[in-house]
């Protein structure tokens, strides 16, 4: 209950912040977007990593007016940096949902309310969600699905790979992206199974469609390894770290 007071303290407070970590065109290393990453600016503590407190916001529902002030913060990053940099225009932006986000009633108008109040273009936005989330396969995921896609995002399943559902659900969500979940990538020049897991996702992917985004990249060998397999786009730490938005501007101005 302590924690949980000290959580909402932190969100009254605004000792939240959001963090970016590039995504980037694997072939060129381009940015093409950027995945939202909230950290906690505590007073005494320093800067604190979402593992530590994301669980605790998500089962005390804190994770909904926490997840909901990413979101806005993400989308008045977006269209400040959509103000000053031309180049902005042609980017996304990722915000991950978690699961009890996804369960909440009122979160379809909640992020439509978001975008008319920010106006950003809503195909610059991009939801994660989890393979696991999917995995409970009702009526009520699907239309909530159907109407997020009608405000015009685009929607990444996070993870993919590790939730070991059933593939069929993909082709009847309507979904964009597949990020390969981090597991694979770190042993895909070392680990037995892991590149052929990888290019079965890419694979699969091809088949429906769908872009496919590398997690996790950290070695050049990777990075090579993961395009020679057709994989479209990349994160990790080879091509930068989560950090301010004011080092993504650097980027942005077309100069770094
Ligand atoms: O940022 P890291 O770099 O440490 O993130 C760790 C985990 O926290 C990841 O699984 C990531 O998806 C999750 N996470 C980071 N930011 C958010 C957020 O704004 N909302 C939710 N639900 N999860 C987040
Ligand atoms: O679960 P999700 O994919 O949303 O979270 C992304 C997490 O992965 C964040 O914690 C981010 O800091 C971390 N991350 C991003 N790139 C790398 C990387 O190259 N190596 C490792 N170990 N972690 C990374
Ligand atoms: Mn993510
Ligand atoms: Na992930």
């Amino acid at each position: 209950a302590e924690d949980r007071a000290e959580l909402e303290g932190a969100l009254a407070g605004q000792e939240f912040v959001v963090h970016y970590q590039p995504i980037v065109d694997l072939p060129t290393s381009r940015l093409i977007g950027v995945e939202a990453l909230v950290r906690w600016q505590h007073p005494e503590r320093g800067l604190i990593g979402p593992n530590t407190f994301i669980p605790l916001a998500e089962s005390t529902g804190l994770i909904v007016p926490l997840g909901r002030w990413v979101l806005r913060q993400a989308c008045e990053q977006l269209a400040a940096w959509c103000a000053e940099f031309p180049l902005a225009r042609g980017i996304r932006v990722n915000v991950n949902l978690s699961a009890r986000q996804f369960q909440h009633e009122g979160l379809v108008e909640e992020i439509a309310g978001i975008l008319a109040g920010t106006g950003v273009n809503p195909h610059q936005i991009v939801l994660e969600i989890t393979e696991s989330l999917l995995m409970q396969d009702t009526d009520s995921t699907i239309d909530t699905l159907g109407r997020l896609k009608a405000l015009g995002v685009r929607l990444a399943i996070d993870d993919f790979g590790t939730g070991y559902s059933s593939l069929s659900y993909l082709k009847r969500f309507p979904v964009d992206i597949l990020k390969i979940d981090r597991s694979f990538v770190d042993g895909i020049d070392t680990v037995d199974g892991d590149a052929t897991l990888a290019e079965a996702v890419v694979q699969l992917g091809r088949a429906l469609q769908l872009q496919t985004v590398a997690e996790g990249i950290e070695t050049a060998e990777q990075w090579s390894t993961l395009q020679d397999l057709g994989c479209e786009f990349g994160q990790g730490y080879l091509f930068a770290r989560p950090g301010a938005a004011a080092e993504i501007a650097t980027i942005l101005t077309g100069t770094a």
